[in-house]
């Protein structure tokens, strides 16, 4: 019996790839039976432990997933670190709700979330926009577009910051995710497709998440991986460790040096009198959209039913 410990890098089929961390290259496994019984099975991003009779061939098997520290669902990446929240500044247009409900979940789960606005030279105007409310907010953010523009710098975080964790790329179908990635990495690996007319969906949209070792990447000084993902439409959004209304107010970090000084310690800072977040809105400190941003999810947090509140 050879054992061993990998992480996985995908999934295709109910068959794994897994990077082996003894050196033994990429083995293909399936998952032991008894994961779907337990209702969880390995996601690229897990850390596995790996068996096989002889030597690693079709018969070697998942046996146990270890230490995940957290699963972000649809798409499916385990132990992320770090997420680059993918913003177009065209089409498809950006909802910011959308995109603040995705970041606050990441606060809440301790992953770094990291904006890039792709199509800055579609619209200039826009990109700025969005540039500025995610930096006053406290975000790393770049800007890229055509002709490699932001680039550079994105590369530079990745090594700096990222470079030795998981991260992905997240965002709606056709903002353009492929399209950063490849032109970070020095080899065009990924599909990218016009966005379509009809769907407002990319034309190659990535099917699954698949994890890329950074130093086979251009990154030789990285130990990380990066992923790409399906882009998610405006409907199926994202499900996550979701977390209690009370939490919400600390999962928006411009709000956090705030918290506990309002006049009553009750607040919910919607629409209370002596409110030092409103107070922090009006004076232009708070960006304007993620207060909406935050008022929506906290009504819809409201209106969720018992039952469909985690545990
Ligand atoms: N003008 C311009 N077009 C871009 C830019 N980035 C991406 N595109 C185009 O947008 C379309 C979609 O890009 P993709 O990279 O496939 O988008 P994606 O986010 O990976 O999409 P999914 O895989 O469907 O989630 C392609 O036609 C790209 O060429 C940009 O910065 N500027
Ligand atoms: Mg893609
Ligand atoms: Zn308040």
């Amino acid at each position: 019996m050879v054992k061993s410990r990998g992480i996985v890098l995908k999934c295709v089929g109910g068959l794994y790839t897994v990077r082996d961390s003894g050196g033994a290259g990429d083995i293909k496994c399936r998952a032991r039976g008894l994961f779907r019984h337990n209702d969880i099975s390995p996601e690229p991003g897990d850390n596995v432990l790996i068996e096989c009779e002889n030597s690693w061939d079709s018969s070697s098997v998942i046996t146990e997933i270890v230490d995940r520290r957290s699963l972000l669902i649809r798409p499916s990446v385990a132990n992320l670190d770090t997420m680059f929240v993918t913003l177009s500044a065209a089409r498809p247009a950006t909802v910011l709700q959308t995109a603040d409900k995705l970041i606050s979940s990441l606060e809440h789960n301790g992953i770094e979330p990291v904006i890039v606005v792709t199509k800055s030279d579609l619209d200039p105007d826009e990109a700025d926009k969005l540039r500025n409310i995610y930096l006053r907010a406290g975000f790393s953010v770049f800007v890229t577009g055509k002709g490699g523009r932001g680039t550079e710098e994105l590369k530079e975080y990745i090594r700096n910051s990222a470079g030795n964790g998981i991260s992905a790329f997240s965002g709606a179908s056709g903002v353009g995710k492929s399209t950063v990635i490849n032109a970070l990495f020095t080899t065009d690996i990924l599909k990218t497709g016009t966005v379509s007319e009809r769907t407002g969906r990319g034309r190659h949209t990535t099917r699954a998440v698949e994890l890329y070792p950074l130093d086979e990447m251009g990154f030789p000084e990285c130990r990380g991986f990066l992923a790409d993902t399906p882009g998610f439409s405006a409907l199926d959004f994202i499900e996550f460790d979701f977390f209690e209304i009370g939490e919400l107010p600390e999962n928006f970090r411009e709000f956090r040096d705030y918290l506990g000084t309002c006049r009553y310690k009750k607040c919910t800072h919607l629409k209370e009198e002596g409110c030092s977040i409103l107070k922090a809105v009006e004076d232009g400190i708070i960006p304007q959209s993620r207060h909406e941003s935050y008022k929506a999810i906290y009504s819809e947090m409201k209106k969720r039913k018992p039952w469909e509140k985690r545990s």
